[in-house]
């Protein structure tokens, strides 16, 4: 038996693994999924990477690769064409754009619809991944206990109850917004999926589709968003498709784009000022995976939520492309900016270059 060359490491309750997932199988790579049970986590996890998270990656050299941007940029370099990044310059920044959007702002709805509306399913569900083999009330106990980290998760990331009806709201926006897209085009930029997707179909596979009550709000509310996560989850010509000709940037994702420079940027300018401020304040520390708390506005509605330094190394991938356009593309660029109320990505006062440390960050030139 031909062994496949790389091995997955995670669940399908995880956001960021359905993102790895859904990217592989659209990029025709071979690999083996194995449940991050609590053994894995022990044995392989942990040992590898130094700390319980999923997705992990373990490749034919048995080199060890987490996080999911780190292992989908590795792969396209490994693999090569045809590349889920659109070379064009618009397309390119909304993609990446868009990425950050899934990864860092949609998990807000997807922390709160899983812990406020299926949270005894998911409870059951974590047992069941936790110890697949172990007896139901086992499996119940070993799911609670897992669960209260991720249940604390949604109220730090900003679900606590003053905000559930302006995360509604905002979710059901994007919600339409996005079927209204999907209407015209198969995936974000065309007929082949881009970053973007991939960025999105994290918190719109593991929770928002497969979560019963979530999954079954999606299907009726948008239906060709439940069409699209099928699509991503199980792509039905793998490597198939075209970013859309002359760098056009569809008029139906204009809204979302919107949305994005609405609700996620000030909390990413602001995240950048408070890391920037707390850098010099500790010289030489190790970044927390949050900093403090500050507010965050939807649809009117300003709540609290954790300041998080590793959003800001997600966006850098976007400025750090931003910085290398030059002449018409950047003006063209800049015209799409100004055209999405993206003012506050022109003028983002970066904080110092950053490196990722797992979950967090460290300056670059840092130890
Ligand atoms: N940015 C990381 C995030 C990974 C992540 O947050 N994974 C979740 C499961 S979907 C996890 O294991 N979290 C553990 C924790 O937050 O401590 C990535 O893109 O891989």
């Amino acid at each position: 038996m031909t062994q496949k060359p790389y091995r997955l490491y995670g669940s399908e309750v995880s956001l960021f693994t359905g993102k790895v997932r859904a990217y592989l199988r659209w990029k025709n790579i071979p690999f083996a999924e194995h449940l991050s049970d609590a053994q894995t986590y022990k044995e392989i996890i942990v040992p590898r990477v130094g700390f319980p998270v999923i997705p992990v990656m373990v490749g034919p050299d048995d080199e060890t690769l987490q996080d999911s941007t780190d292992i989908i940029d590795e792969l396209e370099r490994r693999h090569g064409e045809p590349s889920i990044y659109p070379s064009s310059p618009r397309q390119r920044l909304a993609a990446l754009l868009l990425e950050v959007f899934g990864d860092e702002w949609l998990v807000i709805p997807a922390m709160h619809y899983r812990w406020h509306y299926n949270r005894d399913w998911v409870i059951r569900e974590f047992g069941r991944m936790n110890m697949p083999d172990a007896r139901p009330e086992e499996q119940l106990e070993a799911g609670e206990k897992r669960a209260g980290p991720f249940a604390n998760a949604a109220l730090l990331l900003g679900g606590t109850p003053d905000m559930h009806r302006a995360i509604e709201t905002a979710y059901e926006g994007f919600l339409d917004e996005l079927d209204a897209h999907l209407a015209v085009h198969p995936y974000l930029f065309g007929t082949r999926p881009s970053i973007g997707d991939f960025g999105l179909i994290g918190p719109l596979y593991a929770h928002q589709y497969r979560d019963p009550w979530t999954g079954d709000h999606m299907r009726k509310r948008a239906p060709r968003v439940a069409q699209w996560v099928e699509r991503m989850q199980q792509p039905p010509q793998p490597l198939d498709g075209e970013f859309l000709p002359h760098d056009e940037i569809p008029e139906t994702l204009l809204p979302i784009l919107q949305r994005m420079m609405r609700e996620q940027l000030p909390v990413l300018a602001d995240s950048a000022r408070q890391l920037s401020a707390w850098l010099a304040e500790h010289p030489g520390e190790r970044v927390p995976r949050a900093i403090g708390m500050h507010d965050f506005t939807l649809e009117g509605q300003t709540g609290q939520r954790i300041i998080r330094p590793y959003s800001l190394w997600m966006l850098q991938r976007v400025r750090d492309y931003y910085r290398t356009l030059e002449g018409a593309e950047r003006e063209a660029v800049n015209a799409l900016l100004q055209q999405v109320g993206g003012e506050g990505f022109q003028q983002f006062e970066d904080p110092p270059h950053l490196l990722r440390d797992g979950l967090s960050v460290k300056a670059n030139g840092a130890d």
